[in-house]
């Protein structure tokens, strides 16, 4: 059940791919994941590109498992970034918020798996047509930047639509959410949340308290009138923007509270003005254990679950 194209396309052990977050995802996170069996991944978030150089060097010393780069599209420094990639020539990059069509062939042409995150059909099979190699549907229980689809309605439409492998996201936290995107059809699955609440995160311990205190209506979308939905655990912040948000004409203020709150947030660990980017599996969430035992658990959990199934 756990050897899918995936895994045979990656060369990893388990089908679980960990989300690229900005500011979360360092090499820290990417390479623990890994060493674990799954595909760790480096978030580029708006970070320059020689910052990413050095933490994709810091991987590669850590561990000789594959890995990845998320490339967040709307970063200032996309350009710089998908240059250093092509030197770098890593084994995957996925990318977010936005089309990457334009950068799929010299990845390939460099050896590099791509693996686009998508909230549609329409841009999923785009992707497929362009060259992707596979493609990430999220749905809108993931944490961060939302579409507006969920992952159960979402992952079938886009299994039914093309012909590369899928990898649900949005959601999934254990075996549970496992098996139920694997009997939607897809071959692998993504995770944020619970790779937050992880030994090897280096996000502040307020953060990840934060998301396992959370409860069930607690990872809310903020900013959708702004036409910037992003999904955060209830605070202060949310608060104030939930309360702008009323008046269309209070854009401007809204985006000068949200710059740099994920920083805020993630290094300062202000978790009241700061914004604490965090799926609805946030509510599934209870502890903080090492990237093994999360792999390890949500394997023998699917393992036990499918058991019960036939
Ligand atoms: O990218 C994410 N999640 C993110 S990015 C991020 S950094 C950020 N911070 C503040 C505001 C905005 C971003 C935090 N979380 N997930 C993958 C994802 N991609 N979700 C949705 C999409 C997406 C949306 C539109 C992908 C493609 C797309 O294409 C539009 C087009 O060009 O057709």
């Amino acid at each position: 059940m756990f050897n899918t194209r995936l895994t045979e396309m990656l060369n990893i052990k388990y089908p679980i791919i960990q989300g690229g977050m900005a500011w979360v995802a360092t090499a820290e996170l990417a390479a623990a994941v890994s060493e674990a069996g799954g595909l760790g991944i480096i978030g580029c978030g708006s970070a320059p590109a020689d910052i990413i150089r050095k933490e994709i060097r810091k991987v590669k010393r850590t561990t000789k498992k594959p890995f990845g780069v998320n490339v967040m599209l709307m970063s200032p420094f996309v350009d710089d970034i998908m240059e250093m990639l092509y030197e770098e020539k890593v084994n995957v990059v996925t990318t977010g918020a936005g089309n990457p069509g334009k950068y799929i062939t010299k990845l390939k042409e460099v050896g590099t798996k791509v693996i686009p995150v998508v909230p549609s059909v329409a841009l999923a099979k785009r992707m497929e047509k362009v060259g992707a190699d596979a493609i990430i549907v999220e749905g809108t229980e993931a944490g961060g930047h939302v579409g507006e689809l969920t992952t159960f309605v979402l992952v079938p439409q886009i299994v039914d639509k093309i012909d590369i492998p899928v990898i649900a996201a949005g959601g999934i936290a254990d075996g549970r959410g496992y098996i139920a995107a694997s009997s939607l059809g897809a071959e692998g699955v993504q995770i944020g949340t619970r790779f937050v609440c992880s030994e090897e995160c280096v996000v502040h311990d307020r953060y990840k308290e934060k998301i396992v205190n959370a409860k069930d209506r607690d990872a809310i979308v903020t900013g959708r009138s702004t036409g910037h939905p992003v999904r955060i655990i209830k605070n202060k912040l949310s608060k104030q923007i939930t309360l702008l948000e009323k008046d269309k004409s209070n854009k401007e203020e809204i985006e000068n509270l949200t710059v740099g709150a994920l920083k805020r947030a993630v290094i300062d660990g202000d978790i009241e003005n700061g914004s604490v980017m965090a799926g609805q599996s946030s509510g599934l969430i209870k502890d903080i254990k090492t990237c093994k035992k999360i792999i390890d658990d949500i394997i023998n959990e699917a393992n036990d679950v499918r058991k019960n199934l036939c």
